[in-house]
């Protein structure tokens, strides 16, 4: 938790480059992610309505709060269990790992919109043992070297977090 704390403080200090003290409401998410955590648009949503007094401006300890307050669902053993889920929506038939097929249908249900090239690119990226077929293990490697990754694949998976 400490290190996300840190992470929290220099991407605050990215986007808040002028050195006001604040970031704009729009950034809250962006910032989230950039700092290791998983929220979905949904939550971001309702933390900014919740925090909304006129200028939608939050402060550090603003986005500090916020990841206390929702420190169980920021905890890596419950992103770990998200995602857990978000490969089982990768698996649909649940033989333990992601093939092509998989792959590509579950990109398109994302709105994703891939061409051939990328998707193969994509999961040559993940494939790490090279068979050709993407294991959890590997999913997760995926999910964690990519924040925005983590965004799409939790969104779907945990539609009301
Ligand atoms: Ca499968
Ligand atoms: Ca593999």
């Amino acid at each position: 938790m400490l290190l996300h704390i840190f992470a929290l403080r220099e991407c605050f200090d990215e986007h808040d480059y002028e050195g006001t003290g604040y970031i704009d409401g729009y950034e809250l998410g962006d910032l989230l992610r950039e700092a290791g955590f998983a929220p979905n648009d949904h939550f971001i949503q309702e933390k900014t309505e919740q925090h909304d007094q006129g200028d939608l401006k939050f402060t550090f300890e603003d986005v500090l709060e916020i990841v206390n307050e929702n420190r169980s669902e920021f905890s890596m053993d419950n992103q770990k269990e998200n995602l857990r889920q978000a490969f089982k929506v990768f698996d649909k038939d649940g033989n333990g790992y992601i093939d092509r097929e998989e792959f590509k249908s579950q990109l398109q249900n994302l709105g994703e919109e891939m061409t051939e090239e990328e998707i193969d690119d994509l999961i040559a990226r993940c494939d790490l043992d090279g068979d050709g077929k993407v294991h959890y293990e590997e999913f997760i490697k995926m999910v964690e070297d990519n924040p925005g990754a983590i965004h799409m694949v939790l969104n779907e998976a945990e539609p009301e977090w």
